[in-house]
């Protein structure tokens, strides 16, 4: 399943071949006030727009195409449109500002972008501070449809460009959790490899689901599921501009979704908000973007009669690398190397860590990381192994055991405490939404553990809920390890994938 033609264009095979497996008037895409695309409408558009682009903004391979847009039909016709003209797609974030615009674009440097109207005026404070030759299309939203205007009399076939396996698909721009964007490559074949590798093997989307995912297509995490695997099983995917957690699970259970991929976070609102229920009619949840605590996991199961598929992937790989199914998963555990990846525990001095002993997870498998043009693809890429920031912990089994972000140990007294581990314990308090742990430097201990919490709606933040927070802490873990502070805030702080922001809290208790 990992080798591959030396030419390949991922959009045929996610597409065509797809039609070919399964029919063309099956759904492929779906939203919620009704509209439905079948294979044969999505293929139509993505031919139509990839004829705009070559014969009428003159695309040859290899330009790159800024797209910006939510999570509807005409961002997948085009992102699939770009790839059969023979572009690479740049997708970003429909929440980034011209500021953050600005970096990726002047890296990228993309000659066409297709953006939806409510998006424009960033790209148009970009483009006129740095990008002049931008050819920018506008669509959706409100304002008047270029894009489908222009595209309408254009034929409904397109000859793909014959891209080599190796050609660059798309620039994925990450964020990580600490401010300073990086643009991951990816290749034509990187994009079967995420199907051939969690797709196939964890996953096993049929083509009878109907898959959501709260996460933009322009994370890979809802490219993946919303586009990727959905289109190669022939299954269909709901498309959902914007939705609370709950709202979500509103939706889940208004249109009959099978499969749901969402954040911890997101499991935890709709928990915690009581619309647990509106789940029952899933075959798989999927978590994944953070840590799912053990107790969230086991809650879950509990109470849904499903084991939730935990994940953990990065933009850096594509997707999901580590993660486990049906009998395979332990609760707690992120779950073992997906087949195709191998993954290990790297020590202090960079070697390879014994079973049980915690270290920086390091993966390599069939995508690889390549930043663009940038020197910390020397400190992440090691011998072709992508270094992450996470610590893990391996059992004899095998099982990999998330601790905490490296950045995220908090050494107090001479104790080590995981963040996570308190953050945790604080999330089974039934008042507590989230919350988030770091270390406070404190200079008789080094550090202590700091709290900011979010609380269920009604619930005051005062003395004596600080007081009763700190003592469910030491009723759940050792009371060395409770927060000697908390902080009541409205929200956390979390990047435009939805990954929390430890490095913000920071800034705050030591500016
Ligand atoms: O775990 C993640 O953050 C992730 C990133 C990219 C794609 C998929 C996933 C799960």
């Amino acid at each position: 399943l990992l080798q591959y033609p030396e030419r390949l264009n991922a959009a045929i095979e996610l597409l065509d071949e797809s039609i070919l497996r399964h029919g063309v008037d099956r759904p492929a895409l779906r939203t919620p006030d009704g509209a439905v695309w079948t294979y044969g409408d999505l293929r139509d558009r993505a031919n139509q727009i990839a004829h705009f682009l070559v014969d009428d903004l003159g695309l040859v391979s290899g330009n790159r195409v800024l797209l910006r847009s939510p999570n509807n039909p005409w961002t997948v016709a085009a992102w699939l449109g770009v790839l059969k003209a023979g572009g690479i797609v740049v997708t970003t974030m429909a929440a980034l500002r011209a500021t953050e615009l600005a970096p990726i674009v002047a890296k990228t440097r993309p000659t066409i972008a297709l953006v939806d109207h409510r998006l424009l005026d960033d790209v148009r404070a970009v483009q006129e501070s740095g990008a002049p030759d931008l050819t920018v299309v506008a669509h959706g939203g409100d304002g008047p449809d270029d894009l489908v205007q222009r595209i309408v009399a254009k034929p409904r076939e397109f000859e793909a460009v014959d891209s080599a396996a190796d050609d660059v698909a798309l620039f994925g721009p990450t964020s990580g959790t600490t401010g300073v964007p990086k643009i991951t490559t990816h290749f034509h074949r990187d994009v079967l490899s995420i199907d051939n590798t969690f797709g196939r093997m964890t996953l096993r989307l049929e083509p009878d689901d109907l898959v959501a995912c709260t996460a933009p297509l322009a994370f890979t995490f809802g490219l993946g599921m919303l586009v990727v695997f959905a289109l190669r099983a022939g299954a269909c995917a709901l498309l959902v501009e914007a939705a609370t957690p709950v709202q979500m699970a509103d939706l889940v259970a208004e249109h009959g979704v099978t499969v749901l991929a969402t954040a911890p976070t997101a499991y935890k609102q709709i928990l915690k908000s009581g619309n647990l229920g509106r789940l029952k009619g899933l075959r798989v949840a999927v978590s994944a973007g953070e840590h799912m605590p053990q107790g969230t996991w086991e809650q879950l199961h509990r109470e849904l009669g499903l084991k939730v598929v935990n994940g953990i992937g990065g933009t850096e790989m594509l997707h999901i690398f580590i993660s486990a199914a049906g009998d395979d998963i332990r609760a707690g555990s992120v779950g073992k190397p997906v087949p195709g990846y191998r993954a290990t525990i790297l020590d202090a001095d960079g070697r390879e860590a014994a079973r049980g002993v915690e270290g920086r997870l390091a993966v390599i498998g069939p995508v690889g990381c390549r930043y663009l043009d940038d020197t910390r693809q020397l400190s992440y890429v090691v011998d072709g192994w992508n270094v992450t920031g996470d610590v893990f912990v391996q059992d004899d089994e095998g099982y990999f055991w998330y601790r905490s972000r490296i950045d995220n140990m908090i050494v107090s007294s001479g104790y080590n405490i995981g963040g996570p581990e308190v953050e945790a314990a604080l999330d089974t308090h039934p008042d507590v939404v989230e919350s988030a742990v770091i270390g406070k430097p404190d200079p008789d201990r080094g550090a202590i553990v700091c709290a900011f919490v979010v609380l269920r709606d009604g619930v005051s933040g005062d003395a004596a809920k600080a007081q009763e927070l700190k003592d469910h802490v030491k009723g759940v873990l050792a009371p060395y390890k409770y927060p000697r502070e908390v902080r009541f805030v409205p929200a956390l702080p979390r990047n435009t994938s939805g990954k929390l922001q430890h490095f913000k809290l920071r800034e705050i208790v030591e500016p």
